[in-house]
């Protein structure tokens, strides 16, 4: 398959009225400054909680404030809605069938291939990782890292250095992790090189555990039932047959922190292991605020429909608190290179892991190739790009060869995305595609959510849940948005059924997905 947008050499006027070609040879870029990449990738956080995607729940001034200065990708998906395949997909620029981290429970990230950090350094380049990495394997192609072990603690928690020592800070995680990254463009990087920085947050990851000085918010209101939120699943037996539900599975204890309720005593267990990392201080201000919730809900004695809504309830208000300290934080870093005169060369990305349920079809948590968790919130601001919305369908595999063309390194054959550069410069390419490649494959697992692959374009989506079932959705996304009409059978919709069947080998041809041998 060709590959397409490949850069086209022109040039991209820089906020100080520099002109920077992004493919001319490093030494000819005589009086341009090269541009520095900073990526933040949060965990979990979905578009619908980002106030410049949906204003219904959140407020995030600052997250809104690079959408406003830049772009918003309103088509913005991942290739395998989970943790460590969508940062294999991201940092490979492959799927997960070629970068080989399939799910998060049985692979390793094989740190020999090929991946965008390292051409970067090849580029001239400094490069550093601050935060999640979930990979398995230590971090490879960064000059600087500090990661979490596994999922992290939200508070004290601990790193893994360079040295491979485990070191515990004291504070909250979302603030430290902005902290070391500051202090490493500020303090630590090469100064006479271009930087490549990725931060990545444990938040919004569950159990969406706040900074004591937000745990007081939003206690006030009041948050509208999602419309789905009572869905039957009808005609889906892969969506009723997952692990992820509020009502059944989202943890009384673990997950909406109600000391003493009946719930699943290995997680009442991990939340325990999680208050005692905290300090006097920290624990007193935890207790202060959750134990009279505790003992209102323990006199409530709520059942079926309103427990159902009362959860819904206490998790939007501890994902809002938790992405406060987020919001907050990612300002911090757009006003220190505002101070250090980095932002007028520096491409700033937010985006996440995938995106997330908020309690439509009744949910928590991600997976599916349904929109929420399909769909990844991006924003970017290229300093001298475009300002306004990009509607052109992309997904984290672009992300790699983004950066490596605007860093002018060549993007090598095998990466399967495609450059987002020529979207950010304004342009319109004609040949963009017109189609997207998804296939989720953690199962049986937590949360128990089928494996499926599929194919999404502007109007259609054709799924097909296999494993230990074999079952075909398709969805109009144009009559039924919220996808819970499945018309697969529907003999109206036959010809689509064809044409997006074609589509899916088509992708799965060019693509090379070993599995469309044993189908
Ligand atoms: C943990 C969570 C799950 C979550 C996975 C994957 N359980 O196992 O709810 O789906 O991570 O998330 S918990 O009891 O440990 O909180 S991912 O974003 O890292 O892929
Ligand atoms: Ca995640």
């Amino acid at each position: 398959m060709k590959k397409v947008h490949l850069l086209t050499a022109a040039a991209l006027p820089l906020a100080g009225g520099a002109i920077f070609t992004a493919c001319q040879p490093k030494q000819q870029q005589t009086e341009q400054k090269p541009f520095n990449i900073v990526y933040i990738m949060t965990d979990d956080h979905t578009a619908q909680m980002m106030s410049c995607y949906d204003k219904r729940y959140a407020h995030t001034p600052n997250l809104d404030r690079i959408a406003e200065e830049g772009v918003l990708f309103t088509n913005s998906f991942v290739a395998n809605s989970l943790s460590g395949p969508s940062r294999a997909c991201m940092i490979t620029g492959k799927h997960s069938h070629k970068n080989g981290f399939y799910d998060n429970t049985n692979c390793k990230f094989d740190g020999s291939q090929q991946t965008f950090p390292k051409l970067l350094q090849k580029a001239g380049y400094e490069t550093a990782l601050i935060g999640k990495w979930h990979l398995e394997t230590l971090p490879t192609g960064f000059d600087h890292w500090e990661i979490l072990p596994g999922q992290g603690s939200y508070y004290n928690p601990d790193f893994i250095t360079q040295q491979n020592d485990t070191v515990q800070v004291h504070g909250y995680l979302t603030d430290i992790i902005t902290d070391k990254s500051i202090e490493w463009m500020e303090n630590q990087r090469d100064k006479n090189k271009p930087f490549c920085l990725l931060i990545h947050h444990k938040a919004q990851h569950r159990n969406w555990m706040a900074d004591t000085c937000n745990l007081r918010l939003y206690e006030d209101k009041t948050f509208p039932i999602p419309d789905t939120f009572y869905d039957d699943y009808e005609g889906r037996p892969a969506a009723a047959a997952q692990e992820m539900s509020i009502l059944k599975d989202m943890d009384l204890v673990y997950d909406l922190k109600m000391i003493g309720a009946e719930g699943n005593p290995d997680l009442a267990q991990t939340y325990d292991g999680m208050l005692s990392r905290m300090d006097e201080a920290q624990r007193a201000a935890w207790d202060a605020f959750y134990n009279p919730i505790i003992e209102d809900f323990k006199k409530a004695n709520l059942k079926g429909k309103d427990l159902y809504e009362w959860k819904f309830q206490r998790y939007m208000r501890d994902y809002l608190k938790t992405l406060k300290s987020l919001d907050d934080n990612v300002g911090r870093v757009l006003d220190y290179l505002d101070k250090a005169g980095l932002a007028e060369n520096t491409l700033v990305v937010y985006t996440s892991d995938q995106g997330f349920y908020m309690g439509e079809h009744g949910w928590f948590d991600k997976r599916f190739m349904y929109e929420e968790s399909f769909h990844t919130p991006l924003v970017m601001r290229l300093p001298g790009g475009k300002k306004g919305t990009i509607d052109q369908m992309v997904q984290n595999i672009d992300y790699a060869p983004t950066f490596l063309e605007l860093a002018g390194a060549p993007v090598p054959e095998d990466i399967q995305g495609v450059s987002l550069l020529p979207l950010l410069k304004g342009e319109n390419p004609a040949d963009w595609r017109t189609s997207l490649y998804y296939h989720f494959y953690e199962y049986p697992a937590e949360h128990m959510v089928k494996r499926h692959y599929g194919v999404r374009n502007d109007r259609y989506k054709l799924i097909h849940f296999y494993n230990d079932i074999d079952k075909w959705e398709l969805y109009d996304l144009k009559e039924d948005p919220q996808e819970l009409h499945n018309v697969y059978d529907d003999p109206s919709y036959a010809e689509v059924k064809e044409q997006m069947r074609h589509e899916l080998d088509s992708l799965q041809i060019m693509y090379d997905d070993p599995i469309r041998k044993l189908n």
